[in-house]
């Protein structure tokens, strides 16, 4: 190595890295312990959304712009620790979507992959692919990439769901792109409840091929979900760190429902408290019913229904239930797991 004095040798390493720059180069070595850390290092923090402070703004929305003018009339969830990015992770979008009776908010169809958790009101539908599917609060309903969707309501209510959406994902690989269709709707070319009917009661077509990564089922009604929860409290004990957790599947291949977000729904029973548990996927919860609370580290964090709560990756949790609590999950798991990322801790 060098004869510089050890003074000389810092200031000459200092000079080195300066003109390293203009050359569109850097020492890694400065860099290593940033770029490869000893721990998972999550991105955005722990932050709740109450339902009593996002609904007022979501319907006054609706006196400023029509779902049609806006295209889509969501209010979106960024996370604080993640500012101007459109975030509520570092891999995931998360808005509050709202359409009045009469309204239709036009067909368009893009790249990214979304995901509809239905929160209030009835009477609405979207039209995925060609099939019309009305929507009622706790289910799950998918959007594949590049299918043409639009949604309309036939009821007399507010309708209001959360849309997840992989949009930072795919723009991490800058794939993100969008198409208008012609007429505010898309053909409809199959009956209401085609897709259940042939995919999702545990039967399917012989010799069917899928033609899509996703789950051909795109609703996953709440009264099946909600009655398979139940019916599993009443047989067996909670998972300790889980709950009654279970995860929604793609009926073809058992895998997760969608390509890039892994979706799950929960009950922990009234009373229990979850035994702590941490995973590198970074997850947006959704309260669907009942009470309780979360603790991650020193932070506590309520669950009322329809409360939207973040928790960063790898940060250690624990879930308390107040009055039985049924929580939908989703994140970038099935992404990890493909990537060989994936990691989860129980203590
Ligand atoms: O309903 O198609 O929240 O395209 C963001 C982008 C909803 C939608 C969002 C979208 C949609």
């Amino acid at each position: 190595m060098s004869t510089l004095s050890s003074s000389d040798l810092l200031s000459r390493r200092e000079e080195f890295y300066r003109e390293l720059e203009p050359h569109a180069m850097a020492a890694l070595w400065t860099r290593l312990r940033k770029l490869i850390p000893l721990q998972p290092t999550p991105t955005g923090v722990a932050h709740r959304w109450p339902y009593a402070t996002t609904r007022p703004y979501l319907m006054e929305s609706a006196t400023l712009i029509s779902a049609e003018e806006a295209e889509r009339r969501v209010l979106l969830m960024e996370n604080p620790g993640l500012p101007d990015t459109s975030r509520i992770t570092n891999t995931m979008y998360a808005g509050l979507q709202l359409i009045l009776p009469g309204e239709v908010a036009p067909a368009h169809r893009h790249t990214q992959s979304a995901l509809r958790f239905i929160i209030e009101g009835s009477g609405a539908y979207t039209a995925v692919d060609g099939e019309k599917t009305y929507m009622e609060p706790g289910d799950f309903v998918i959007t594949p990439a590049w299918t043409w969707h639009h949604h309309g309501h036939e009821g007399n209510a507010p309708m209001v769901w959360v849309d997840g959406l992989d949009i930072p994902i795919v723009s991490f690989f800058n794939g993100g792109f969008r198409e208008e269709f012609d007429s505010d709707e898309a053909p409809v070319t199959r009956p209401t409840g085609d897709a259940l009917a042939r995919y999702g009661t545990g039967l399917l077509p012989v010799g069917y091929q899928p033609s899509t990564l996703n789950s051909p089922v795109f609703n996953y009604p709440y009264a099946r979900t909600r009655d398979a929860l139940f019916a599993l409290a009443r047989a067996g004990a909670p998972d300790p760190h889980g709950g009654y957790l279970m995860r929604y599947t793609n009926p073809v291949d058992g895998g997760w429902a969608m390509p890039t977000i892994a979706t799950m729904i929960r009950l922990v029973p009234s009373g229990f408290t979850t035994l702590p548990y941490r995973s590198t996927d970074s997850t947006v919860f959704i309260c669907v019913e009942g009470n309780g609370y979360i603790v991650i580290g020193d932070q506590r964090l309520e669950f009322a229904p329809h409360d939207i709560v973040v928790v960063p990756g790898w940060s250690r949790f624990t879930l308390h239930a107040i009055q039985d609590l049924v929580l939908f999950s989703y994140s970038d798991r099935v992404a990890q797991e493909k990537l060989g990322l994936f990691r989860e801790q129980r203590f």
